[in-house]
């Protein structure tokens, strides 16, 4: 491969995931130049501007080349596992049983409080490498099972250490409204205002917080809680999102719109009115195919409504110790179109376009001249394949910024 200040890609079908032409944006026999992190022209490689012509170059072979893999949903960094709840749930245990043996979220919140800030990136190292062998340039990371200052901050801490230990973009989502702790058990209210607005402050005067996120359901957080962690996080000019409607229909997704929300995500239990909300506030539908698979989930997000309303739709892994230990974007891929009906070209512009769009980015996503230097070559020649294969990672170069 070329080295890392400018070269050219040559002979390769570029999957470039703009809109409006071919399906996947997709140039055969396509010319991608790279200078520095940004790049400079694409097109049909006869094409090739004569400036170019000089630069280092090196035929792909008609190899598949995509936008870097964006990981819009993830819960990276966490303490222990939830193996053994797992194997009890498979045993025949019940919800109750195994929250009485401390199982779930609560059981994850201990073990990342005794996890010093080193040990959590420690023990993510291994779960972000997984992302980096499939191509992935982009990842968001959640705070959420410290759930006191302390352990909070450290999540976010953690997060912002991947990126200096690893060659990816990490970007922050603060997640103080994913549970209550047992020490404020009965006191939602009180949690919310003595510990997680404090730490959202605190979080965002250290530049630890890019976006403010919630779990809105009946088993974590009303609305009206939600709305008071959004309205400090309009006030700190902090962007937010949502998990929404995962397990029934609350109305959060029509909160998150109120606040001209990034994106809603899970959304199996959202309905069209949800949607047309969405599609005027220009909220991204975060589809988490993860979870609906591990928990068994029946209700089907409404995926026809996104495309009828035109609501741009994300697919992320929701990587997490519990309900979805998927560390795998192309398996990700996979389960939203076999599991979601979602097809291979809106699953791959869920982990590229409008990933970015659910991270408020306006330079990656797509392959187009001016845009991030982050790609994926594939050993593979159709864009469906990424999709199609179970348990298969095609990957045969990523790049990040330009470097190899
Ligand atoms: N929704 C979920 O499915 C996860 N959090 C959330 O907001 C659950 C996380 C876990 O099981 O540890
Ligand atoms: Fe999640």
């Amino acid at each position: 491969m070329p080295k890392a200040d400018r070269f050219v890609l040559k002979n390769a079908a570029i999957a470039t995931m703009q809109t409006g032409g071919q399906p996947y944006g997709l140039i055969e026999n396509g010319a991608i130049a790279v200078n520095g992190d940004r790049l400079d022209w694409v097109g049909v490689g006869a094409d090739l501007p004569d400036e170019y012509h000089a630069w280092d170059s090196q035929d792909q072979g008609g190899r598949l080349v995509t936008p870097g893999l964006i990981d819009c949903h993830t819960h990276l960094v966490f303490g222990g596992n939830r193996a053994t709840e797992f194997e009890m749930r498979l045993n025949g245990a019940g919800y109750e049983e195994i929250a009485k043996a401390g199982g779930g979220i609560i059981s994850t919140v201990k073990a990342t409080r005794e996890a010093s800030l080193d040990q959590l990136v420690h023990a993510a190292l291994p779960r972000l490498d997984a992302f980096i062998a499939e191509g992935a340039t982009i990842i968001e990371v959640k705070s959420g099972y410290g759930l006191n200052q302390e352990t909070e901050l450290n999540m976010l801490r953690a997060a912002r250490k991947l990126a200096i230990l690893r060659p990816v973009q990490i970007i922050t989502s603060f997640l103080g409204a994913h549970a209550t702790p047992a020490e404020y058990h009965g006191r939602d209210d009180a949690y919310i205002d003595e510990v997680c607005i404090p730490t959202l402050r605190a979080a965002h005067a250290q530049g630890l917080v890019d976006a403010v996120d919630g779990f809105c359901e009946g088993i974590a957080f009303s609305p009206a809680q939600i709305d008071r962690v959004f309205k400090v996080a309009r006030d700190l000019d902090l962007p937010v999102k949502l998990h929404a409607e995962q397990l029934s229909h609350l109305g959060g997704t029509e909160l998150a719109t109120k606040y001209s929300a990034l994106s809603a995500d899970h959304l199996e239990y959202a309905n069209e009115r949800d949607a047309s909300a969405m599609a005027k506030a220009g909220t991204v539908a975060v589809i988490l195919p993860g979870a609906f698979y591990t928990l068994r989930e029946t209700q089907m997000p409404p995926i026809e409504a996104f495309r009828k309303l035109n609501v741009p739709m994300a697919v992320a892994t929701d990587a997490n110790p519990g309900s979805s230990p998927l560390f795998s974007p192309l398996m990700a891929m996979n389960m939203a179109c076999t599991l979601l009906r979602m097809t291979p070209e809106e699953a791959l512009a869920g982990f590229t376009r409008n990933a970015a769009l659910a991270l408020g980015l306006r330079d990656a996503g797509m392959i187009a001249s001016g845009m991030r230097a982050d790609l994926a070559i594939w050993n593979v020649r159709q864009p469906a394949e990424l999709a199609y294969r179970i348990g298969f990672n095609p990957l045969q170069k990523r790049i990040f910024g330009g470097a190899t």
